[in-house]
């Protein structure tokens, strides 16, 4: 019988991959979307036909409720949120309203209306912020150093709430940092990448960063949304660590990716005290055993192969950008 999906944060990085996943399965897959100026479309306009949207914002529980209501999901994933740690100190009570209070709404839409439904949250490896211990695993303490981070701890612990209370199938992933040709472009690795090969085709002349020395775990996005699924197959509901288990430095990011185009980081990067955050989450490494031994899930992507497929995906993109600016120049 098919299955019916729910996903908050389709148009997202993860929601697009996750989206491709549950197709490929045969699921009948829900989107939900919030109502913008101009809808930014661009990760899943190759799929859009096979989603049917619902109009939601995760602030506007009404909207839940209707949209878990008309998808009947068996599984609900929820992947909407402000993502970005940096906007976070900018807007941080509405950080904390749509990323920690909003998973609330979302809980409450399932609990009502279908608390059947398998739910996953999506958390984050933000939340273990300060070094408590390394590697990351599901017991470490979290220390949250980011309004982020906070707003992600309470999506966390709602989770679990919700489980324990109302004895509904609620599961948080703890990810690990994870990139690809779709993420953002204000994340690092996609600015990197991006300009890179702005730089490369002359369409940029320096790159600004912020610090270099912070070391994450990154890992492929398409990997990653296998686990999520993975975790909703399970008997039991349980919460895991989704992670490479290899860390590297901004700086070595940077070097990786401008070397790929035969640049020198040192004569683009300007140190710029704009993008040095408030506070600093130092040191990412994540163990993922138990994802590996209870679930089989496993990595297809190496951090090399990551850069390398970004620097190629945005030399590719720019190259069409300038192709269609010349073409405009010429008529
Ligand atoms: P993105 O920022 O790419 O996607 C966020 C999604 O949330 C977008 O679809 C966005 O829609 C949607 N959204 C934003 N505000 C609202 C709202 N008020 N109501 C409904 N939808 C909204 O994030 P990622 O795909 O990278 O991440 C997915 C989830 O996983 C997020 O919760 C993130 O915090 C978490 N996470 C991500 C990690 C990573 O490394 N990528 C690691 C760990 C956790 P719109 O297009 O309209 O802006
Ligand atoms: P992060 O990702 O904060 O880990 O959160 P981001 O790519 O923004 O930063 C990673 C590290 O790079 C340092 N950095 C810079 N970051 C940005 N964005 N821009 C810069 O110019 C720059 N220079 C240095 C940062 O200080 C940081 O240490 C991501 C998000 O996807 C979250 O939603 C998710 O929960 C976590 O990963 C796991």
């Amino acid at each position: 019988m098919t299955k019916n999906a729910l996903v908050t944060g389709i148009t997202g990085q993860d929601g697009s991959y996750l989206a491709e996943l549950l197709l490929s399965k045969g699921y009948k897959v829900y989107g939900l979307r919030r109502r913008t100026s101009m809808p930014m479309m661009e990760n899943i306009e190759h799929i859009e036909k096979e989603i049917e949207f619902l109009d939601g914002d995760l602030m506007d529980q009404g909207s839940l409720s209707q949209a878990v209501r008309i998808a009947k999901p068996d599984e609900v994933y929820n992947l909407a949120a402000q993502s970005f740690v940096g906007s976070s100190w900018d807007q941080p009570s509405l950080t904390g309203q749509l990323t920690g209070i909003g998973v609330t709404n979302m809980l409450e839409a399932v609990r009502l209306n279908r608390p059947e439904a398998k739910f996953y949250q999506a958390s984050s490896s933000e939340m273990f912020g300060k070094v408590v211990e390394t590697p990351q695993k599901e017991t470490t303490p979290f220390y949250p150093r980011s309004p982020y981070g906070v707003a992600k701890v309470y999506g966390h612990w709602i989770t679990v709430n919700y489980r324990e209370s109302y004895d509904m199938f609620a599961c948080s992933g703890i990810l690990f940092n994870h990139e690809s040709p779709r993420r953002g472009i204000e994340f690092v690795t996609r600015k990197v990448t991006d300009a890179v090969a702005k730089i490369k085709l002359g369409l940029q002349k320096e790159l600004r960063m912020g610090n270099l020395d912070a070391k994450r775990d990154w890992g492929f996005a398409g990997d990653y949304v296998k686990a999520m699924w993975l975790m909703l197959q399970q008997d039991k509901p349980q919460d895991y660590v989704i992670a490479t288990g290899e860390t590297h430095t901004v700086h070595e990011l940077v070097d990786i990716a401008f070397n790929q185009v035969g640049l020198n980081w040192r004569d683009y990067v300007v140190i710029d005290p704009r993008f040095v955050r408030p506070a600093e989450v130092d040191l990412l490494l994540g163990d993922s055993s138990k994802a590996r031994q209870e679930l089989g899930w496993e990595l297809e992507v190496n951090f090399e192969q990551l850069v390398r497929m970004m620097v190629e995906s945005d030399l590719e993109k720019n190259k069409r950008l300038l192709q269609n600016d010349n073409a405009f120049i010429n008529v």
